[in-house]
């Protein structure tokens, strides 16, 4: 049996190098040729603990390849980007060149899994398109019917960090376009999941996925609305949190700089378009979020304003923590909003998880990426914008006589 996996990023090559490292036989598809060559080579093409180790082996042993082209297989796994456009509306795009190259080679008997985050009914649509392609075979239609071809939705639900744990060991949820579709595609996670296996239709296994997203991101608006009360009255939003948190059934998230990374601050808008006039607090959250960047440089700039030609050590550039991951980052928003309102202030940016500054700073001329130690030594201000790990060696001392903003409470 061979399963090809189209889409060698954050989900698709751990989900291939998973089932691989179970003895399947799988074919990685990318349209980029260096992603191809790189996992060819056994080597993973972004940082993700033990993927390069589960990767190298499975290449190895000869049951991983890479190819940009779509090979036939029994089982296609779709783990293309779903981004969203700038009308906020989902871009299918990536889906749907997938659905054609996967079309040609059909059978019956084969089974499509779609496992980017999607809208509500998007797997219905990816069969429509199927169907469409390939007019000659018996695609799903009713849940009770038993087609030719089987449809499903597998939404991925790793964390970014811990790809390579939660991938074998968080429950699945595997919507089908009909029973047999499920079965199918849970045959297929069985095989390398350890948890449990929840069984439905593919629009509830849709929107299980976006909620999963759309909950944690409206916690998060509360703890950054939370901080915002909190400045605006003068009290330390660290300490009352842990207070309330004594609660036995309280759990306030932690409020920080915004919400980055390409699923929750994207996710909850498939939501809201799907009931807009029903989804009132999942827009707010998103806005609130949105915000949070904005009002952070707004501060670093007038503390920069108070001072002539600033050095601002900015710490932390990716997502989140420790991981290099800069999409939808609030800390790079955040940089570069100080760096082109404070025009006479120097930033210094420190991100030991990437090597060179993204593109969107590199145009500006008062932005360099710095080391910790550097960017400390001659900052007027610091601020802490992701709490990886190694800036927790920073001890206070370090900091004394500077003006110093940690949106994430490392210090507090
Ligand atoms: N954040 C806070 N405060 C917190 C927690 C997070 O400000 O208390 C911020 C982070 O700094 C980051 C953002 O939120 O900017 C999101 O980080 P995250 O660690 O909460 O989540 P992601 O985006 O790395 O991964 C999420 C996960 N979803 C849930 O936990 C419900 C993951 O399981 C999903 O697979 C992933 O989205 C996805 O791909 O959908």
């Amino acid at each position: 049996n061979r399963v090809a996996v189209i889409g060698l990023g954050y989900v698709g090559l751990p989900t291939a190098a998973a089932l691989a490292g179970q003895g399947v036989e799988v074919v990685g598809v990318d349209v980029d040729q260096r992603v191809v060559d790189c996992v060819s080579e056994g080597t993973a093409p972004f940082d993700e603990p033990d993927l390069t180790s589960t990767l190298n082996e499975a290449v190895s042993a000869g049951m991983l390849s890479a190819s940009t082209e779509m090979p036939q297989a029994d089982a296609y796994i779709v783990a293309v980007p779903t981004p969203i456009k700038e009308d906020s509306h989902v871009d299918l795009a990536h889906v749907r060149s997938a659905t054609e190259a996967i079309a040609p080679r059909l059978r019956d008997g084969e089974v499509v899994i779609l496992e980017s985050t999607v809208p509500p009914g998007t797997t219905r649509l990816v069969s429509e398109w199927l169907e469409r392609l390939r007019p000659d075979l018996d695609l799903p239609h009713r849940m009770d019917s038993s087609p030719g071809v089987h449809v499903a939705h597998c939404p991925e639900r790793v964390l970014p960090g811990r790809i390579m744990t939660e991938i074998v060991t968080n429950d699945r949820v595997i919507g089908g376009l009909t029973s047999q579709c499920a079965e199918r595609a849970a045959a297929i996670y069985r095989i390398f999941c350890r948890g449990g296996i929840l069984v439905t239709d593919a629009e509830s296994a849709e929107m299980a996925k976006l909620v999963e997203n759309a909950s944690r991101d409206v916690e998060i608006a509360f703890a950054n609305e939370l901080s915002l009360i909190c400045d605006r009255l003068g009290l330390d939003v660290w300490e009352i949190i842990r207070m309330a948190n004594r609660h036995p059934r309280v759990n306030i998230l932690q409020p920080g700089p915004g919400v980055g990374g390409h699923c929750i601050a994207v996710d909850p808008w498939f939501v809201i378009q799907a009931a807009p006039q029903q989804a009132r607090m999942m827009r707010l959250a998103r806005e609130i979020n949105d915000g949070k960047p904005l009002h952070v440089a707004e501060q670093l700039v007038a503390a920069a304003g108070r001072l002539r030609e600033p050095r601002i050590a900015c710490l932390g550039l990716a997502f989140k923590a420790d991981v290099g991951d800069l999409r939808e980052s609030p800390a790079l928003r955040i940089v570069r909003e100080v760096a082109t309102a404070a025009e006479d202030a120097v930033v210094d940016a420190v991100e030991p998880h990437v090597a060179e500054l993204p593109q969107s700073l590199r145009a500006l001329d008062n932005v360099r990426l710095s080391g910790v130690d550097e960017a400390l030594d001659r900052a007027d201000i610091v601020a802490l914008l992701v709490d990886h790990q190694c800036f927790r060696k920073i001890k206070k001392p370090r900091l004394s006589g500077k003006i110093v903003y940690d949106t994430r409470g490392m210090w507090a």
